[in-house]
């Protein structure tokens, strides 16, 4: 069984999101995603999540190519999550192309293309017009 993992907010879930995870899954046959805490987006990523970390959690969890969602609690969690969960390939959008290449002595790492038009940030400043 081939296994995948990716990490991510996943606030205000939208088709890009579920574009990543849909060919993220075609890497393997299992895919977990860490969803980051509402602790980690605010304190690490300066985010402020819409959804709670449950309410992100049970959205993800709905999609059909997600079979387990884990929480990210920090940036340092990733090596031991690739061992912990035996992972063949971590995947994540390029807009993090690099940042992650040293989990490469560990798996298989892959930057998939962002969808393009479509980010959290753009729905809310479409909202507030
Ligand atoms: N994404 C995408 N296309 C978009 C928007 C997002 O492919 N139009 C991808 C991102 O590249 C990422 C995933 O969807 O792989 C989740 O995006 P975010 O929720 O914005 O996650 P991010 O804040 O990048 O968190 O440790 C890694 C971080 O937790 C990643």
């Amino acid at each position: 069984m081939k296994r995948v993992i990716t990490y991510g907010t996943f606030d205000l879930l939208h088709y890009g999101h579920v574009n990543l995870l849909r060919r993220a899954k075609e890497y393997g046959d299992y895919l977990i995603v860490a969803i980051s805490t509402d602790e980690f987006n605010w304190n690490m990523k300066h985010k402020k999540c819409y959804f709670s970390y449950e309410q992100r959690k049970q959205l993800v969890e709905s999609i059909r190519y997600v079979d387990l969602v884990i929480p990210e609690e920090s940036w340092e969690q990733k090596i031991s999550d690739v061992k912990e969960f035996r992972i063949d390939t971590f995947v994540i959008g390029n807009d993090w192309e690099g940042k992650f290449d040293f989990l490469k002595e560990y798996c298989d790492v892959v930057y998939l293309p962002r969808t393009p038009e479509i980010s959290t940030t753009q729905i809310k400043q479409e909202l507030k017009k």
